[in-house]
């Protein structure tokens, strides 16, 4: 930790209270109303409302269980924690490498919390802001529908240091994936040969077996709570039909007659939902069709997706946002990647890469939508997305992307990146994000001035937008794809939480020095 980076404070505020169990804080949300008159005039009129956040201090026991543990995400995530809580240090070419979290917003940056008298700003890591589960405290269980237990799927894998799995097999030989769903109509063709742990009977009793599994799970640890993330393949997309998936009776209807159109991850998420466990989506197809968000919001419990946004999207989402902010147009992204992990096996299938190409393609919309000068309503830049597989390459996933923009007086710029993404390092810390965030938003609750009854957010998570490719949002919300954005909901969130304005970087106050 550096000089200036605290771990310990306290809000010095009357809007502030600290009981033995909650943080208490008062808070007016300002914003601005416009409105635009017929002839085009616009009216922009201050707003301000009160809104009382409360957030509850005791981290529970969390248990995080994962559909897909054997795969590559899976593996390394479990290992990686291993490693974490005995502090294996292992060797490799470039000598003695410690564990870390690398990667996770909460594990591994700051934010600011304000200037001290010397005009230094002064930084607390990202998970002290309000109390969060520790990685190293997390329960790990999941299903998988390969039977490999964890130290040959980590083998298996190839994305750890040989050094370091070595230190880890014994205790990863002693977990195994508890059977899972397969259905080969949503996954590709390809992934056949490893279907060899299934929960056996009709939809309706494998649904009630991973309610079981997760309550045993829950009792056999004695967790307080479990979340459930979904980091198993890309499945194709479900059908939306009227009668089968539109609404929650209909879904429920539809898992008891075993209907072919509810997939694996959308009986999970029921499954989840049903035992009042949140569910997280990892991956990119329509897991949650409408019947299971009106679930979720019926039982109000929470569920987040879709597909964890890691390498070649991230960079994007950064990208597009600082050009077109600079007033620079792109008119074309042209973003191709080949990979060889058994997710790009999966890709290979032409139904399987059409949910990532959905998924890799909507999310520079926000930006491009906010800028009137630079793109005609309902103008897009070209935007290309192509996925190839290449075993050779293993995890080590090849992005290559080229942004051509217009810039000043019908010029053109071309910025061309070459990203090695490192797949399943880069996508494992954001599961802990996810779980970690989710965990944290059940312990907060709010109200407004009319409000006697404190009461959760929506059922639909999208502060967990900035982990996410394809942020799913509460009806009527739009999406904010821009990281930088997403990163400021995050911790502005948490600061109304504890009294504090959002972050203005202004610096006014060095005006008066
Ligand atoms: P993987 O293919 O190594 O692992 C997926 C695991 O899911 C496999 O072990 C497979 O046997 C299992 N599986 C398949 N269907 C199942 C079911 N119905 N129930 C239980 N298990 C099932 O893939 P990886 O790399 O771990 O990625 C997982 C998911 O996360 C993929 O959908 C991928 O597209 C998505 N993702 C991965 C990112 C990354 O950087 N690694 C980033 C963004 C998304
Ligand atoms: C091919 O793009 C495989 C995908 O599963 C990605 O590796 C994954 O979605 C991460 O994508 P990105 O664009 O965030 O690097």
């Amino acid at each position: 930790m550096n000089n200036n980076t605290s771990s310990h404070f306290k809000v010095n505020s009357k809007n502030v209270t600290y009981t033995k169990d909650h943080i208490v804080s008062n808070y007016w949300y300002k914003n601005s109303k416009v409105e635009t008159s017929g002839h085009g005039e616009i009216t922009v009129t201050p707003t301000e409302k009160f809104f009382q956040f409360r957030t509850q201090l005791k981290v529970p026991k969390v248990g995080l269980m994962m559909v897909g543990w054997g795969g590559n995400n899976g593996s390394t995530l479990t290992a990686s924690i291993i490693a974490n809580r005995q502090n294996i240090s292992w060797e490799t070419k470039e000598g003695t490498q410690q564990p870390n979290y690398y990667g996770s917003l909460t594990q591994a940056s700051t934010l600011s919390i304000g200037k001290d008298n010397n005009q230094n700003e002064v930084f607390i890591p990202f998970n002290k802001i309000l109390p969060m589960v520790h990685p190293n405290d997390l329960v790990l269980g999941g299903w998988d529908i390969s039977s490999l237990n964890l130290a040959d799927a980590m083998k298996r894998a190839k994305v750890l240091d040989y050094d370091l799995q070595r230190q880890v097999s014994k205790e990863m030989e002693q977990f195994s994936p508890l059977p899972s769903v397969y259905s080969p109509d949503f996954i590709a063709g390809n992934q056949a040969d490893r279907a060899d742990n299934l929960i056996k009977g009709t939809m309706q009793e494998q649904m009630e077996q991973i309610r079981k599994d997760i309550k045993n799970f829950k009792q056999l640890h004695d967790l307080d709570t479990v979340i459930v993330l979904w980091t198993a393949n890309t499945e194709r997309y479900a059908d939306i039909i009227p009668g089968v998936n539109e609404t929650m009776e209909e879904l429920l209807e539809s898992i008891k007659k075993g209907h072919e159109e509810v997939s694996p991850s959308t009986l999970f998420a029921v499954a989840s939902i049903l035992e009042g466990s949140p569910f997280i989506n990892g991956s990119p197809q329509n897991t949650f069709v409408p019947g299971c968000i009106q679930l979720a919001n019926a039982k109000k419990v929470y569920i987040g997706g879709d597909d964890f946004k890691s390498g070649q999207t991230k960079m994007k989402s950064v990208l597009v946002d600082f050009l077109v902010n600079a007033g620079i147009k792109p008119l074309s992204i042209t973003s191709y990647n080949h990979l060889g992990n058994n997710d790009g096996k999966n890709l290979n299938e032409q139904k399987q890469f059409r949910s990532k190409e959905i998924s890799k393609s909507s999310v520079v919309d926000d930006m491009v939508a906010a800028n009137g000068i630079l793109y005609k309503k309902d103008e897009h830049p070209d935007h290309i997305v192509v996925i190839k597989y290449c075993p050779s390459v293993g995890d080590s996933k090849r992005a290559l992307d080229e942004y051509v923009s217009e810039i000043f007086m019908g010029g053109r710029n071309t910025i061309s990146m070459f990203n090695v993404c490192e797949d399943s390092l880069l996508a494992s810390p954001l599961i802990l994000d996810l779980v970690i965030l989710t965990e944290l938003m059940q312990r907060i609750e709010y109200r407004n001035s009319s409000e006697e009854e404190f009461r959760p957010f929506n059922s639909v998570l999208s502060i967990l937008s900035y982990m996410l490719k394809a942020p799913l949002v509460p009806e009527g919300t739009p999406v904010i794809n821009a990281l930088s954005k997403q990163r400021s909901a995050l911790e502005n969130i948490f600061r109304a939480c504890i009294g504090l304005d959002p972050i203005n970087d202004m610096m006014l106050e060095c005006q008066d020095i």
